[in-house]
Parts: structure tokens; C-alpha cells; sequence
């Protein structure tokens, strides 16, 4: 089982990765979290990646290809996925049908929030205040939001063109209500 977990900056994906990986057994994998244990190891991948994701920036879509194609093909690595912040380029999205279909598999479903820029805006500088991440600033937000838009959207349609299940889901209100929401459309009806 693949399954994406897909949405703008702040819309919660790292937030309800985690619980639908204990929920459904599907192993979480967040290329964002990747990323910034790379920059905090200060690996040569940390160092190339810190400055792009400072400024809100994608990291270059070899790089972050690379990354995911040696986790896909280690045989040690479940096949039962959950892919958070991957692919958010169509170009990455290709990569991923590829090393997927290599594996004889391919994408089982895509979770899509849908949250208004107002709310992921101030949920993003509620991060900041709280945790301080790097790319939380008002300017890396904007350029974030605007990646997003300008690159990543388009995914959703590559993904509704092969005939994957896209589930809609609103992303507003508290982390529970919004985890019940995805329960509900993943969980196999009685
Ligand atoms: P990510 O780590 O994916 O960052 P993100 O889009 O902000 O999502 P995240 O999962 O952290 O936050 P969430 O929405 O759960 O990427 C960071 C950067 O890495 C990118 O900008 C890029 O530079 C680079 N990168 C990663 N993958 C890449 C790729 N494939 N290609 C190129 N570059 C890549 O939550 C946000 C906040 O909202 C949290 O504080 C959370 O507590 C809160 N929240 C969540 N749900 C809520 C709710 N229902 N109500 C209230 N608050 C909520």
C-alpha cells in the first residue's frame, strides 16, 4: 500500500502523518524531515539544502529523487508507505511512478488538504513562535505558498489523470476532527 499525503505549507501533513501511520501501518516518510536531519548532521546534502530551504525554496528535484529512490530500493524499507512532501514537482511525481512501477507497485491513494492561505499563514507563525523552525519566517512562508502554487498544485492532477484515488479532505479545525475526516474515507466500510 502507497499512499501520498499531499497540501500547501501548514495544511498538516506532518501532523497527520503521524497518526495515520499508527493507524493504518503505513511507514511515514517525510522528505522534510529528512531534509532537516541532513542540515543538522551537516552533511553535504545539509549544507546544499539549507540555504534553498531557509528562503522557502524547493530543494533541486535530483537531489530529493536520489534521496527517495535509495529508500524505495532498500530492501529493508516496508513497501507499505506513507510519502509526506513528496512528490511536489511533476517532475518528481514522474520519478516516483518509475521507481514504483519497478517495484510493481504504484500510488494506492492521495490525501489532499484543503485549508484557506489565512489559517496555514497563521498556523505556520504559530510554529515559528513555538518551535522556531528556519523556514517559518513571513518571507519564507510567502515564497512557500508561492512554490506551492506555482509547482506543486499541479501534482494532484497528474495523479487524478491515472485514475488514483484523490480523497478531499478539509483541513480546518482541531487535529483530531481532522484525523476522524481521514479515518473515515481510508477506513474499509463494514
Ligand atoms: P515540509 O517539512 O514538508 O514542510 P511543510 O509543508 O510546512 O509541512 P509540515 O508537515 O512540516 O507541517 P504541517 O502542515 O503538518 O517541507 C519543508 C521544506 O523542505 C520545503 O519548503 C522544501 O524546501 C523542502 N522539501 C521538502 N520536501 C521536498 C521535495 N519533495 N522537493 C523539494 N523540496 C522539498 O503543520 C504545520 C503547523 O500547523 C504545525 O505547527 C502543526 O502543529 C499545525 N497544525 C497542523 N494541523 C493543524 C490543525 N488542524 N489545527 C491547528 N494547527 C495545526
Amino acid at each position: 500500500m502507497i499512499g501520498l499525503i499531499f497540501g500547501p505549507p501548514g495544511s498538516g501533513k506532518g501532523t497527520q502523518a503521524a497518526r495515520i501511520e499508527s493507524k493504518f501501518k503505513l511507514s511515514h516518510l517525510s522528505t522534510g524531515d529528512i531534509l532537516r536531519a541532513e542540515v543538522a548532521r551537516g552533511s553535504e546534502i545539509g549544507k546544499e539544502a539549507e540555504r534553498i530551504m531557509r528562503a522557502g525554496d524547493l530543494v533541486p528535484d535530483d537531489l530529493i529523487i536520489r534521496i527517495v529512490q535509495g529508500i524505495i530500493r532498500d530492501p529493508k524499507v516496508s513497501s507499505d508507505l506513507l510519502l509526506d512532501g513528496f512528490p511536489r514537482t511533476l517532475e518528481q511525481a514522474r520519478a516516483l511512478d518509475e521507481m514504483l512501477a519497478e517495484e510493481g507497485h504504484r500510488a494506492d491513494f492521495v490525501i489532499a488538504f484543503e485549508v484557506p492561505e489565512g489559517v496555514l499563514v497563521e498556523r505556520l507563525l504559530h510554529r515559528a513562535a513555538v518551535e522556531g523552525r528556519a523556514d517559518d519566517t513571513r518571507e519564507a512562508i510567502t515564497e512557500r505558498m508561492h512554490e506551492y502554487r506555482a509547482l506543486t498544485a499541479s501534482v494532484l492532477d497528474h495523479y487524478r489523470k491515472k485514475g488514483v484515488r484523490v480523497v478531499q479532505i478539509d483541513g480546518v479545525g482541531e487535529i483530531d476532527e481532522v484525523f476522524e475526516r481521514i479515518r473515515k474515507e481510508l477506513e474499509p466500510a463494514p
